[in-house]
């Protein structure tokens, strides 16, 4: 499929109906192709989808671009993109773009205004909530979809310059569990692998990931690999990926846990560890070991829903296997155990010594194009650099890198995504900020959380569409320029740091997130604190030294250029004291992984074994509601809530245009639901119409739906992780039935 499209894209103009004409010219009374722009130059960027980080060609006509291709020599995609990718510049050309500010009339209609009347109304409506309740009244919410440059400049300039103390991003839904696991486990939020790990294993796990269709690009990395690697996946669902594995476990949902434990046991039990790394790296081993004694292989049968052989063969893979790597997921971040089940595949990694080496590793996947550089750079969860807002030495340094007062850094933590949901709930916050991210569609429990966001005061949505979900609830909306009409960087999963350029103009007056956050700045009448904030890049030279001495430390990249030059760099990339010295470590090697020293970043240098009791689901199935819920992604071609990918006519070819289900043919039986049938699908909080898809992929008991259609988060259940405050999306109990039979 990716190299059919390659071909049927490589040379059109980005744009539906040049390529309609490309495609079958007589249809439209054309006897020969139309003549076509060619490119006159070539620029480089990063993909602004997926977290993979693919390096495109953009082809330029007078400084525009007019067509793409995947980058042949980039370390990342090796030539290849997904569906999305190809079609990144098509969805920008949509008559749903936000084009000028809108603001909410006495008649609740939004209707344009100029860009002044949208910043002093911001303004003035903040500060005026901010002076009748305090400060912390206001919050914000961003996302792993913006550079590293604006998201850095949306935290700076909400909690420092605009006295916001509360704010979170789309990256708590996403990818909160990973980074918890990892801070507590290591001591820093740092997966240490490089793609190349891909094609250097042996054995590959793949736990609660589907990359064949989220990540197909790291998929294709798999399939190089040329040390035929045994594939174990770990899903509840046949899926694309699970099809292509030599083992399939079909975990019953959320019972990873378990069967973690009760892997660790036969691994302990037949000494099938590697002591030595164990005894010279990591600490609480030995209360790991007595804690998963209690994981006998009938428990552990009994709470994954795996047959004792699959267990044994499981482990013995595992043990045999000279470069084992775990990648993990939603199907893990997403739940109420989501930080213990990642602390559980760091402890595989970590008691069979696959870590720090190639092909090994416990690697999280990232979702966003940004969601790595979000960790560091957001300002949210933890102040700048990977610091703590609670520190006075962190907030000193920050203070002074950017040369600002410490007293204007708050010295408490954000709330996290759902506590700002019910601070609003609560009546503590009145007004919101929701920038680049679809919160009525994609958060969790929709009916509830729409009631919610009609409480505020105030809301703000900036966003590059009019008409998301969220924008139509908006007070006040503010357009943004999208991936490809604007500056910055984006880091990628194994932490590779690359650019994007400006390569289209924004329609109407939509500006980058950049500039809209300047004009901000300046009605606010804080802008003397960004003074040195004057382009993208400038702030990336000071997102450098927030990064010194930290593990995340890029001081040794001096500028875009470089970046571009050395093919991306992933971090860390120190100063070495000269830039030839840097330069030359970078061509010895593109390809980094963490931990080669068996070094982690608590203080004595060593990991530790975290694990927990595991819980039951939290939403179990009854009489009324038999079937458990699985959410996640659908297709290649669609993005989240589609606000982007639903404007590219070939991606619109590429997935069913009516939401569906994937439900076992023997349950649909029970039901007499037959294949294509609407049926209305119903949580205790809701219910939707979808098509029936009768599939053996998913397990009689289970169904499956896409969170790609709006009405998905209707039947979803508020239930948190109580470390990393991550929504539990993947399971809750519905009932389905047949339109017209109820
Ligand atoms: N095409 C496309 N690609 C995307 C995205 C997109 O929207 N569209 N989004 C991007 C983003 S932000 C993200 S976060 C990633 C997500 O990438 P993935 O996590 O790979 O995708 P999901 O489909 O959400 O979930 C993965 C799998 O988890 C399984 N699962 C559910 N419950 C459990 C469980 O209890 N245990 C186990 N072991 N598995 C379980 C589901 O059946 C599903 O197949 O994709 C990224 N890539
Ligand atoms: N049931 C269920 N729900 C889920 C999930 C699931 O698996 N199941 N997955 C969760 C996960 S992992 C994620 S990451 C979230 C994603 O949830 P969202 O973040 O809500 O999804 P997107 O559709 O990517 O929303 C991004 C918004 O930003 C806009 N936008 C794009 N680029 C720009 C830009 O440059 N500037 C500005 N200002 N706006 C821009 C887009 O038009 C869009 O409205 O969904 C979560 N929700
Ligand atoms: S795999 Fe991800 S980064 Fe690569 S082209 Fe597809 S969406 Fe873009
Ligand atoms: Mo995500």
């Amino acid at each position: 499929m990716i190299s059919d499209l390659a071909k049927n894209l490589l040379h059109c103009k980005q744009g539906p109906l040049t390529r309609e004409l490309l495609r079958s010219p007589g249809r439209f009374g054309l006897g020969q192709l139309p003549v076509r722009k060619q490119p006159d130059a070539v620029t480089t960027t990063t993909c602004g989808f997926c977290g993979t980080g693919c390096g495109l060609n953009i082809h330029l006509k007078d400084g525009e671009a007019i067509s793409l291709s995947p980058r042949t020599e980039y370390p990342v995609n090796l030539g290849m993109a997904c569906p999305k990718g190809w079609e990144a510049l098509a969805v920008l050309d949509s008559g749903d773009r936000a084009t000028t500010p809108l603001l909410r009339d006495q008649a609740g209609k939004l209707i344009p205004v100029d860009w002044e009347t949208a910043a002093t109304t911001f303004v003035d409506r903040f500060k005026s909530i901010q002076k009748k309740y305090g400060n912390d009244s206001v919050a914000f919410l961003g996302s792993g979809q913006l550079p590293n440059e604006e998201v850095a400049f949306l935290g700076a300039l909400a909690k420092f310059g605009m006295g916001f103390v509360h704010g979170d991003g789309n990256t708590r839904q996403c990818m909160a569990s990973a980074v918890t696991a990892y801070k507590q486990s290591f001591g820093f939020d740092a997966p240490g692998y490089t793609y190349q790990d891909y094609e250097e294993s042996d054995v590959i796990v793949f736990i609660g990931a589907n990359p064949c269709i989220a990540h197909p690009i790291m998929w294709e990395r798999v399939t190089r690999n040329r040390n035929n690697p045994t594939i174990v996946v770990i899903d509840p669902r046949l899926t694309e990926t699970a099809m292509q594995a030599d083992l399939h476990l079909q975990i019953r949902p959320k019972g990873d846990l378990s069967l973690f434990y009760g892997i660790s046991r036969l691994l302990i039990e037949n000494d099938w560890i590697d002591r030595d790394f164990i005894d010279s790296h990591t600490n609480q081993f030995e209360n790991y070991q007595r804690f998963v004694q209690d994981f006998s292989l009938q428990r552990t049968v009994e709470e994954s829903g795996l047959t004792p052989q699959l267990l044994k063969d499981v482990t013995r893979i595992i043990a045999g296997g000279e470069a084992v790597s775990f990648y993990w997921t939603m199907g893990v971040n997403q739940s109420y155990q989501g930080t213990r089940t990642a602390q559980a595949i760091i402890n595989l990694a970590l008691m069979t010594g696959n870590i720090g080496k190639p092909g090994t590793g416990p690697n999280s996947i990232t979702g966003q194009c940004n969601a790595m550089g979000s960790r560091l750079f957001s300002n949210t969860t933890s102040l700048f650099g990977g610091r703590d807002f609670t520190k006075k030495e962190d907030r000193q340094e920050v203070a002074d890198i950017l040369a600002i007062d410490e007293g204007d850094i708050p010295s408490v933590n954000s709330w996290p995504y759902h506590k700002i949901m019910d601070g609003i709930l609560g009546g503590k916050i009145k007004g919101l900020w929701v920038i680049c991210t679809n919160s009525v569609h994609s958060w969790i429990n929709q009916n509830q959380s729409r009631d919610i966001l009609e409480r505020l005061d105030f809301l703000v949505v900036q966003d590059m569409y009019h008409n998301t979900e969220t924008a139509k609830m908006a007070d006040l909306v503010l357009p943004a320029a999208g991936w490809g009409e604007k500056q910055g960087t984006f880091i990628n999963s194994e932490r590779r740091i690359n650019t994007i350029k400006k390569v289209a103009k924004a329609p109407g007056q939509a500006l980058s997130d950049f500039s809209i956050f300047k004009l901000l700045a300046h009605y606010w009448g804080c802008e003397e604190m960004f003074r040195q904030w004057t382009t993208p890049e400038s702030v990336f030279q000071i997102l450098k030294r927030l990064t010194k001495g930290q593990p995340c430390d890029i001081t040794g990249i001096e500028d875009y250029n470089m970046l571009d030059e050395m093919g991306g760099v992933q971090w860390p990339c120190p100063d070495l004291g000269s830039s030839y010295a840097v330069r030359d470590r970078l061509l010895e090697s593109n390809q980094r992984r963490l931990y080669e020293d068996g070094r982690f970043y608590h203080s004595d240098g060593r990991a530790k074994f975290l694990f927990e009791e595991p819980r039951p689901l939290s939403e179990p199935t009854s009489e009324k509601y038999p079937f458990i819920l699985l959410t996640g992604r659908g297709t290649a071609a669609q993005w989240h809530t589609q606000t982007r990918t639903k404007n590219s006519a070939v991606l619109r070819k590429l997935y069913p245009s009516d939401p569906f289900v994937e439900i076992n043919p023997a349950d649909a039986k029970k039901r007499e639901i037959s294949m294509n049938d609407w049926v209305f699908v119903k949580s205790q909080r809701g219910k939707m119409k979808a098509t029936a898809f009768l599939t053996h992929s998913v397990q009689p008991g289970q169904v499956f739906i896409p969170m790609h259609y709006k009405q998905t988060n209707n039947l979803t259940d508020a239930v948190f992780d109580p470390d990393s405050h991550q929504p539990s999306f993947k399971a809750c109990a519905v009932t389905i039935f047949r339109v017209g039979t109820y």
